[in-house]
């Protein structure tokens, strides 16, 4: 994880010399993200909109061909800040590392105390820390703020995560709440918490898409493999589940691109597309927090390792030949069959919701935020990719029990994963005999029976590293920590906790 360095021990707060500041808001980046979040601001009652890119073409591009907006055009960083009103509000939408701070030292020069600097790109949130730190140091108020949904959501209204002081919440919450998706007739957006809450929980949001996307593909392969129906058969089914309790954003994309027909070749797309899946970095965040955090979110990692997996080409290659299994799949009964990838995607799909909100637990406990479970997983039900019909059953379980230390043990999830357990056991035996990798679905079932079992074989673990390393153990029967003479006479004697 790479980290940028900040220096704003120049920072000399200017005096307020120019006039005439009539935008509330300002966005600087005018990319894809930057312009369309600046469009659906404009759009927006209240708001006017100041500009700023560092390339100046593209600022007047999009003032021109979005004269209804009524932008107000900048193309210095001092302009800018002269056209904001005061708390002058900006959201920096750039590339995310060097260019972040690039312009956030600009900002610091041209801004007052008072003032905020929004992030809204997708920075690493111990960035976002060190950067809230620097910057707070000049009275100027820093909110790390993830923003999903893509070009579309900030267009039309992304699910919005912000983080930062209360302070800058109090101007900034109406801003977000009015160019928000709106979910149930809730703006789907929250202040997370401070410093970078807001960055720690879009990244556990791209972690958990991770591993509903890999899901999702996996139950695609098995239902291809074992029914041998065509791709746009298998949009039809996915069309069905979008209809049931697997409703969902990507359920329903993935029933398009599934039905889509490639212009050259008259095949299905899906299968002209390059098995190789690319990955921008956030799902490798959200395991290398993780395993910093000690949380197991083994569904996210499989998601992506799976990837990574797919795109060693030659690795790939040299590896075609290995013996598999003689036996390749066979399905009797295909209806029963996809019915029991479904259950068992539904249960994968909720280990890795819930492997996600434990590490958004554990990182609000190890950085001292204030998170609260039950409104993130309401912020997520629309704008966002992962937004799905039942995040409102998490936002149920988090409401009757706030302190809950396991998601799928409310009671919802419970009889979900009651009812689905036999079918997901079925289809993790069936992909492993028949040699075709489902390495989220069999975690995830993993995860699941290693959380019920009454007990671990981490006890034998614990007296392997005793005996090589002396590491000490403790004993179910009494208190104290122990260690066994190995190369002594295999006496136990009390020690000092290694662990
Ligand atoms: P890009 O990530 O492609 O960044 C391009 C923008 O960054 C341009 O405006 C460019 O200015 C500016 N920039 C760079 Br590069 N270096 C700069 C520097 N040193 N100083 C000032 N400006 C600099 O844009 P994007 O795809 O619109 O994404 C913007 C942010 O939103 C990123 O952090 C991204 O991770 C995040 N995000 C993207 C999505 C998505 O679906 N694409 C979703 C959610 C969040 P120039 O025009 O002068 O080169």
């Amino acid at each position: 994880m790479k980290s940028h360095g900040t220096d704003f021990s120049y920072f000399n707060p200017k005096e307020n010399e120019l006039s005439d500041k009539t935008a509330n808001i300002g966005v600087v980046g005018l990319a894809v993200m930057g312009s369309n979040l600046a469009r659906n601001l404009a759009s927006r009652e209240g708001n006017t909109v100041a500009v700023y890119n560092r390339s100046h073409d593209k600022t007047e591009h999009l003032v021109s061909t979005h004269p209804e907006a009524g932008f107000i055009s900048t193309s210095t960083y001092e302009e800018f800040a002269a056209s904001l009103s005061q708390p002058r509000t900006a959201i920096i939408m750039v590339k995310a590392g060097r260019g972040t701070d690039a312009v956030i030292e600009e900002l610091v020069k041209v801004f007052e105390p008072g003032d905020i600097i929004v992030d809204g790109g997708n920075a690493l949130f111990t960035d976002t820390i060190r950067r809230e730190k620097a910057v707070r140091e000049t009275g100027i108020n820093f909110v790390g703020m993830g923003v999903s949904g893509g070009e579309e959501g900030a267009l039309l209204g992304p699910s919005i995560m912000p983080g930062g002081s209360d302070e800058s919440w109090v101007t900034l919450g109406p801003i977000l709440k009015s160019i928000a998706a709106i979910a149930e007739g809730e703006p789907c957006v929250t202040h997370i918490g401070h410093d970078g809450a807001g960055h720690f929980v879009k990244m556990v949001h791209n972690g958990i898409e991770y591993a509903d996307m890999q899901l999702i593909a996996e139950a695609y392969d098995l239902i291809r493999r074992g029914t041998n129906k065509s791709p746009a058969e298998i949009a039809d089914v996915f069309a069905e589940w979008n209809g049931g309790e697997l409703e969902s954003y990507l359920i329903e994309i993935t029933a398009e691109v599934l039905r889509q027909v490639d212009a050259d070749t008259n095949k299905p797309l899906v299968d002209i597309i390059l098995d190789q899946a690319g990955a921008k970095g956030t799902g490798a965040w959200t395991v290398q927090t993780a395993l910093d955090l000690g949380v197991p979110v083994s569904g996210i990692a499989e998601a992506t390792f799976a990837r990574s997996l797919s795109s060693h080409a030659e690795q790939r290659a040299v590896s075609r030949d290995l013996p598999g299994p003689a036996q390749a799949l066979t399905v009797d009964d295909a209806d029963s069959f996809i019915e029991d990838v479904r259950l068992a995607l539904f249960a994968s799909k909720i280990v890795a919701y819930s492997q996600g909100f434990d590490e958004i637990r554990a990182g609000a406990s190890a950085y001292g935020w204030n998170i609260d479970l039950g409104a993130v997983s309401k912020i997520w039900r629309g704008g966002c990719i992962i937004r799905a019909q039942f995040l409102n059953r998490i936002a149920d379980a988090y409401r009757d029990a706030v302190e809950l230390p396991v998601l799928l043990t409310a009671p919802y999830f419970v009889e979900a994963l009651g009812r689905a357990q036999d079918a997901w056991r079925r289809i993790v035996s069936i992909s492993a005999a028949a040699g075709l990798p489902a390495p989220a679905f069999s975690s995830s079932l993993a995860y699941y029976d290693g959380l019920r079992a009454e007990r671990l074989p981490a006890a034998l673990i614990q007296g392997q590293r005793d005996f090589f390393g002396a590491h000490t153990y403790k004993r179910i029967d009494k208190e104290g920590t122990f260690h066994t003479l190995w190369s002594g006479d295999r006496t136990e004697i009390e020690a000092e906790d290694t662990h």
